[in-house]
């Protein structure tokens, strides 16, 4: 009897408090708007539901049917899932990586996304940024699936982007497109897949940007001779995981000498490897690197590398440590951290960044924290944050 009475007695105080009129109807679809509104919004139309509520975006962004229904619609920088895993050599599962870095993403959001370090918010920038969804992708054909995620990802890099380039910041001067094409492209960040899918991402960005400079966190080169990476049964066997960088060179999709491997420590099959890799055009810095000169010394190896040309980003996860990013296709131990990572990748601020991507998580060999797809979804945090902060203009030289 005390218990019922007490039960009465407080859900009589609870009832007015939690009764505001939109916990009653069932979220509408297009909840999310651009401009983005915060989830909490900061005064007292706080809906503590919502956060883990509704259909999963890349961090809860609207969601465009890009490449179907809505091939009119313009952005500055699209999410665009490629679900790919027929390439990889030991642990399958990337094809959901998509999906489960949508999940992992849900949070970054909530209190409304400003960065503190690079002092911006992305998602109020002024950019228009969206999630396209995903290219489709069959599994029963590389050499199709390939190039369905060429058609995919060319389709969208060739829209113009949503929003002007504007003024130069420091001069005042109008902007001009840094691509070969003179038009000004949105920004593409892709969710693979394994890293199988940067060739065709590759020769995507070279039909607007021409060879570009690329900086690839991963702990394995991915330079790799078809014949010593698993390639020889036949053609198609040839293009894989390890190898997708030796075909990207020898089709003159990267520009030599001026792109750069970050985190690298997996073993090789022989010195002559690296040699390989320079021929590839990659400079390169090894994980362990980090112990002697910090991050600081590897931000500052890459800015010297890229310089201020273009530079495409992809990032595997398996740069990180096993300890922090377990769901991965290919794992190496002595990695770096999130912490490290996303330290590094902040310090790429001001560099004209085309277009990125992460490869490699498979969400099945994931802790039910969802560590690794978190990393990867604050790992992209950071490189939306870069973009944000540097248009991909450059002023007129004289
Ligand atoms: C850029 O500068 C031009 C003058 O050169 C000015 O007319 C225009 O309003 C400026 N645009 C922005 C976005 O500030
Ligand atoms: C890149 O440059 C190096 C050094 O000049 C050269 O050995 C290599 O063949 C070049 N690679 C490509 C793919 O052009
Ligand atoms: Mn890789």
């Amino acid at each position: 009897m005390k218990h019922s009475t007490a039960f009465l007695i407080l859900s009589a105080f609870l009832v007015p408090i939690a009764a505001h009129d939109h916990h009653e109807d069932q979220m509408p679809l297009d909840y999310v708007k651009f401009p983005y509104q915060a989830i909490y919004p900061g005064d007292d139309d706080v809906t503590a539901d919502s956060i883990f509520s509704g259909i999963t975006t890349f961090a809860r962004l609207p969601w465009v049917q890009c490449l179907t229904k809505d091939k009119d619609d313009l952005f500055d920088v699209a999410f665009l899932g490629a679900p790919f895993d027929t390439g990889t050599s030991y642990r399958p599962g990337a094809r959901f990586g998509p999906a489960g870095i949508r999940a992992g993403s849900r949070r970054l959001t909530l209190y409304g996304g400003y960065n503190v370090p690079l002092q911006v918010n992305p998602f109020l920038s002024g950019l228009k940024v969206v999630d396209c969804g995903d290219i489709p992708v069959t599994p029963y054909d590389n050499k199709y699936a390939i190039k369905q995620i060429e058609n995919g990802h060319k389709q969208l890099l060739h829209r113009p982007a949503f929003s002007p380039l504007g003024n130069d910041s420091l001069t005042g001067q109008p902007l001009l497109p840094i691509s070969l094409d003179g038009k000004n492209h949105p920004r593409i960040i892709t969710l693979g897949g394994d890293h199988t899918i940067v060739l065709p991402l590759l020769r995507s960005i070279y039909s607007a940007y021409g060879a570009i400079s690329v900086i690839h966190f991963d702990s394995h080169l991915d330079t790799w001779k078809p014949s010593v990476f698993g390639g020889a049964p036949s053609e198609q066997a040839a293009i894989n995981h390890g190898t997708y960088f030796y075909w990207a060179s020898q089709e003159g999709l990267i520009r030599n000498g001026s792109s750069i491997h970050g985190a690298i420590r997996t073993t090789l099959s022989g010195p002559a490897d690296y040699t390989n890799d320079d021929e590839s055009g990659f400079q390169r810095i090894e994980a362990r690197e980090i112990d002697t000169i910090g991050t600081d010394g590897i931000i500052k190896k890459i800015r010297e590398t890229v310089g201020t040309r273009p530079v495409y980003l992809s990032i595997d996860i398996d740069s990180i440590d096993p300890a922090f990013a377990p769901a991965t296709g290919t794992p190496e131990t002595g990695g770096w951290s999130t912490r490290e990572l996303r330290t590094i990748l902040r310090g790429l601020d001001g560099l004209h960044i085309v277009s990125a991507d992460i490869v490699e998580v498979a969400p099945a060999y994931d802790t039910n924290a969802e560590l690794t797809t978190m990393a990867a979804a604050d790992v992209l945090f950071e490189v939306l944050s870069v973009m944000a902060k540097t248009p991909l203009g450059k002023v007129k030289e004289n």
